[in-house]
């Protein structure tokens, strides 16, 4: 028999923030002044509060929203019915539906996510255990994040736009600098190293034609040498003939290969031809996609993230199917803050493995919603926060400030092509360009 906890949840909260980020290039264009996140709050009748964070997306919030009676009277350790109950409102969302940029764009998946997180840290709560012990109980002390590299243009976003912070130093200083460049991006590079201790290096490409990024990636290697692992990643804007002469190149430098190909198809065939493993969070973006790749070999590793594969446990499970199937997991990120970075460390605690260093864009944000401010990441690594659920706090002063900067920069979800035409007007993404 089915027994309740006694703590129902009663109240949830939806609250959509702006948070400063700079300029950073990617093949879908440039990132505007602020990302948006959503920070959602579940409320027990006991008054405990589960949190949670997903990408902002005024779509994704109404979608929460609307599966708020779902929610509501629900048990938080029910999360099976809970999935459940969500999955018969919103029908069957097919993978085809993240869309053709870099970034996933369906629904169910952060709903849930959010959702289950909330829950988690909810459940932690009550027990007095963390989220870690939730997932299976942790295998390291603290869990290995990578040094996430971008070209980009000058300016620290935020509310100074394109201008510079003239009182910045440090990280601060070097993160609005302009890397348009082989040297701007070992110059990034090293100020990031400097200031967290990253031991693996990744750089995202496909801004700019394969000759100057592929000349980066050996600028790292000659800044770095060979004992740090890199990693390159031109979302899927390069053709297959081009991946090719320029993953053979890159063979001898490279950790691994993010998407350089658009499809499974593409990057079974290339995989064949390359030594070197090729990682993706394009091809094999959910559960539904891994019969096809484990058909046609399209990976080595697969990047999860819990906002996209529907939460923690699901990232656990796929864990297992990695297993299974001879991938290696990892983890993929977009611009977020704390809250979603305790949950990447809770989940990176709990893996199995972790065989490479997990993918962050925390360093480029300059905010946190977190009592206490960010979590320090230290020697490269952030250790598993210790307290009940995800043992993080709300900062609601800086929640409140983080939602009026939502509502006045007007922004409703994430579009980097527009904002790339105010610095080259009539851009266009092309999903396949060089
Ligand atoms: O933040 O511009 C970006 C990235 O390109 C991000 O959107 C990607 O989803 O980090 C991501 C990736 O590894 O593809
Ligand atoms: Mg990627």
């Amino acid at each position: 028999m089915v027994t309740s906890s006694g703590a129902k949840i009663c109240d949830m909260v939806i609250t959509p923030i702006a948070i400063t980020d700079p300029p950073l290039l990617n093949a879908a264009g440039v990132h505007a002044p602020f990302a948006l996140r959503t920070v959602l709050e579940l409320v027990t009748e006991s008054g405990i509060i589960g949190i949670s964070e997903i990408p902002g997306n005024v779509q994704t919030n109404q979608s929460l929203e609307s599966a708020r009676s779902l929610v509501l009277g629900m048990d938080p350790f029910h999360l099976n019915a809970l999935q459940h109950r969500l999955s018969g409102y919103f029908g069957k969302e097919s993978a085809s539906s993240r869309g053709n940029t870099p970034w996933d764009q369906r629904k169910l998946v952060h709903v849930f996510s959010a959702l289950e997180v909330a829950c988690l840290d909810i459940q932690g709560k009550i027990l007095g255990r963390p989220v870690v012990d939730l997932l299976g109980g942790k295998m390291r002390d603290s869990v290995p994040f990578a040094a996430y590299l971008f070209y980009k243009y000058e300016g620290a976003g935020g509310h100074l736009g394109k201008s510079l912070d003239p009182n910045a130093t440090g990280w601060a200083a070097a993160r609005q600098r302009k890397a348009v460049d082989p040297e701007g991006i070992v110059y990034q590079a090293k100020a990031m190293c400097d200031a967290f201790g990253f031991q693996s290096i990744k750089l995202k490409g496909g801004a700019f034609e394969p000759r100057l990024e592929t000349d980066s990636m050996f600028a790292l290697y000659d800044a770095f040498g060979k004992d740090v692992p890199l990693r390159f990643d031109p979302n899927a804007i390069w053709k297959p003939e081009t991946a090719l002469t320029y993953g053979k190149e890159l063979e001898p430098i490279l950790e691994y290969l993010e998407d350089p190909v658009r499809s499974q198809k593409h990057m079974a065939d290339l995989r064949k031809q390359l030594k070197t493993p090729l990682a993706t969070n394009m091809c094999t973006t959910s559960f539904e996609d891994i019969p096809e790749s484990v058909h046609l070999g399209s990976e080595d590793i697969i990047l999860s993230d819990h906002h996209f594969w529907g939460g923690l446990k699901a990232s656990m499970e796929l864990a297992r199917v990695c297993k299974t199937f001879g991938r290696d997991l990892s983890m993929h990120s977009n611009s977020h803050l704390g809250i979603s970075m305790a949950a990447m460390t809770h989940l990176g605690a709990a893996l199995p493995e972790v065989p490479y260093a997990l993918d962050t864009h925390y360093p480029w944000q300059s905010e946190d919603v977190l009592v206490g401010g960010k979590l320090p990441i230290v020697d490269g690594a952030v250790a598993v926060p210790s307290g009940p659920g995800l043992g993080v706090e709300l900062d609601r002063d800086m929640l409140a400030k983080l939602h009026a900067d939502y509502l006045a920069c007007g922004l409703t979800h994430r579009d980097d092509e527009t904002e790339m035409q105010k610095y080259h007007p009539g851009w266009k993404f092309e999903t396949v360009r060089w």
